[in-house]
């Protein structure tokens, strides 16, 4: 009896963690918190997710940590002249109602100083701290540098993708 419970209790999370993949924290909603592959040797790795504030209030976003990484940045991109340029930001704004989305290209968390290249298909930890919201964990889903290169659609169909 006890055995059967945690079977379905195993099934439930694991059903879970594949395809939900959005999590809240407070008025926040993160939504598909994904990252690339590296290849052997790289120590960084962008991380990105979107943040809907379904409140009526403002947050920000503070900080970032992972287990997988020595140091987190939360970075901006944009041009200069035609020379993409990234920047540490002190804290990432999101006002009530909007939703902020990190992306390649734009805004987005920056993993350093990863303690080993990341693999197709696993999940890292990555724990995000808000001002008002708070602290939340959630999990990376890598994938594929070729396919997410391909743009937003390769995104939209993480959460369906085979193991
Ligand atoms: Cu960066």
């Amino acid at each position: 009896m006890i055995f059967k419970a945690m079977a379905f209790a195993t099934v439930v999370f694991t059903t879970f963690s594949v395809q939900a993949h959005d999590y809240k924290v407070g008025d926040l909603q993160i939504g598909h918190p994904y990252s690339r592959t590296t290849p052997p040797g790289a120590t960084t790795a962008g991380a990105y997710l979107s943040i809907d504030n379904k409140g009526k209030a403002a947050d920000k976003l503070l900080r970032a940590s992972s287990p997988a990484a020595g140091l987190v940045e939360l970075h901006s991109m944009s041009m200069d002249g035609n020379v993409m340029r990234m920047r540490a930001v002190p804290a990432i704004d999101v006002a009530p109602g909007a939703t902020v989305k990190l992306a390649p290209g734009g805004l987005h968390v920056m993993l350093q100083e990863l303690k080993r290249p990341l693999k197709k298909d696993e999940r890292v930890p990555l724990t995000l701290v808000f001002q008002r919201a708070g602290e939340v964990k959630v999990e990376l889903a890598v994938q594929d540098a070729v396919a997410a290169a391909s743009g937003h659609d390769a995104h939209a169909g993480h959460g369906t993708d085979k193991k």
